[in-house]
């Protein structure tokens, strides 16, 4: 994918306007497209062609009484086999991340999509969606184990009926706004120990190397007291 410019979400802006970036993830044709297309507009065209590479959907709207302006980002889903671009999982609040009821390779995929997300966004929210039950309303009698496994939130939806669909995308839109205004994300939670650390180091070195010393002194003697 070429390299995306992409809007700054972590910057502080005077529109009073939160603004999110939610992201869409699953194997091509699960219909993360038809899904973001289905909240928009509530609408459905089917058999368009598969994403060609990446499409943002902005959406507006208010979360308890506060101003949200979201990012919907979509890119096509068989990337996967060189993986998505960076700048994709860049700033990304929260993500949705789909599979097929009618086809099991896309359920058995998850855990990648999921592990290559972890990868760059630890901590945000993801929202698991089982889609096309439509096509066969039984399949919602099956339990799908990974969201519990991995403490995902859970909805069988349809993309073609509109069943769940704007419950998925509030509660993802939700959790994105939640996420951002209490970050628990681990990497920036390192990053800031780590600028705390060097802070630290610098104003107390002496103190730590003596302490280094003292620790090496006495490991050495215990060792001579084993040998
Ligand atoms: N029956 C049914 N068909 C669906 C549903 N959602 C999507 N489809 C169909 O599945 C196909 C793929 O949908 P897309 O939304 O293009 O899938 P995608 O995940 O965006 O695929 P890529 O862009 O290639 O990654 C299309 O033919 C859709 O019409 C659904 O809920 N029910
Ligand atoms: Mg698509």
């Amino acid at each position: 994918m070429a390299q995306v410019a992409q809007p700054d979400y972590d910057k502080p802006d005077d529109s009073g306007e939160v603004r999110v970036k939610v992201i869409c993830l699953g194997d091509s044709a699960v219909g993360k497209s038809k899904l973001v297309e289905r909240f928009l507009m509530d609408g459905y065209k089917p058999q368009q062609l598969s994403t060609f590479a990446l499409t943002l959907f902005n959406h507006k709207t208010e979360i308890d009484g506060q101003k949200v302006s979201v990012d919907f980002w979509d890119t096509a889903g068989q990337e996967r086999f060189n993986n998505m671009h960076p700048s994709y999982y860049h700033q990304a609040h929260a993500c949705i991340l789909a599979f097929d009821t009618t086809r099991k390779i896309t359920y058995k995929n998850m855990p990648n999509w999921l592990k290559e997300l972890r990868e760059y966004r630890p901590e945000i929210p993801c929202l698991c969606a089982a889609n096309k039950i439509d096509v066969d309303p039984s399949v919602t009698k099956k339990s799908f184990n990974f969201a519990k496994k991995h403490n995902m939130p859970f909805y069988f939806v349809s993309a073609s009926d509109g069943t769940n669909v704007v419950k998925l995308f509030r509660d993802a839109i939700k959790a994105a706004v939640k996420y951002k205004s209490n970050p628990t994300d681990i990497m920036d939670e390192i990053m800031q120990e780590l600028e705390n650390f060097e802070l630290e180091t610098g104003k107390d070195k002496a103190g730590g190397d003596t302490e280094d010393k003292d620790q090496a002194a006495a490991a050495d003697e215990n060792d001579k007291a084993s040998s």
